[in-house]
């Protein structure tokens, strides 16, 4: 039987959020979407505020994420811009700092899909053959991702305090709740960069 042009949407597309990798899981066992199927999805749309709080955490805060993170990998490895370090010159920051921004912005975008394979189909597949093609040491990426997960994690729960002597702080001041959920989930998306790099 021919697949309605949905379904061959559906076949076709790596791409997925939490509602039509339900479709696709339903669809792979020929049933509807069955109660389980349901009661995830429910889920899904209760917490949603929760999600969207957590995903503007980090997008809020990605620019400082970013900059403290590659600094602090740098800051430990300071080889990485001197001479043959792969920050340096000036273009090899720039690019690092870039790559820190993307792989930031497809973690917020599976965090919000609640769905990783946005973040598996168009940044991570084949950026550990990229990176070993051009020289990126993937041991300093997986410091700055471990970083930015750190922050992550911070932000969401509002557990970061202010570093001494500075005002540099910020705080989200979502009302308090039960996060660990929505904490796991985003701190698994850093593992998953971190496992496609390693
Ligand atoms: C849409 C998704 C997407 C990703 C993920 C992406 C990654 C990506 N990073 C690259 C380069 C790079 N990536 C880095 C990154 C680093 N160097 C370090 O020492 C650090 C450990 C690290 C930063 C944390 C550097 C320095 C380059 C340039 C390497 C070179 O040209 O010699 C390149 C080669 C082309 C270019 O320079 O732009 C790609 C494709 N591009 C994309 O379009």
């Amino acid at each position: 039987m021919q697949d309605t042009f949905l379904e061959k949407q559906f076949k076709e597309s790596e791409m997925l959020d939490a509602f039509s990798r339900s479709v696709v899981a339903a669809d792979a066992s020929t049933s509807t979407i069955d109660t389980e199927g349901l009661a995830n999805l429910r889920k899904f749309v209760a917490e949603g505020n929760k999600r969207l709080d957590a995903v503007n955490a980090i997008a809020s805060n990605a620019s400082c994420m970013v900059s403290d993170a590659v600094a602090g990998m740098i800051c430990e490895n300071q080889g990485l811009i001197q001479a043959g370090g792969n920050c340096y010159p000036n273009r090899r920051m720039a690019a690092c700092l870039r790559d820190a921004e993307i792989i930031l912005r497809y973690v917020t975008y599976a965090l919000l899909a609640g769905d990783s394979s946005v973040l598996d189909d168009r940044c991570l597949n084949g950026l550990k053959e990229t990176y070993a093609a051009l020289g990126v040491p993937t041991t300093s990426t997986v410091r700055a991702v471990q970083i930015m997960k750190a922050q992550a994690v911070a932000h969401i729960n509002d557990t970061n305090e202010m570093y001494k002597g500075t005002g540099k702080y910020r705080q989200m001041g979502a009302i308090k709740g039960d996060c660990a959920a929505i904490t796991a989930e985003a701190a698994s998306y850093f593992d998953r960069v971190i496992a496609a790099l390693s």
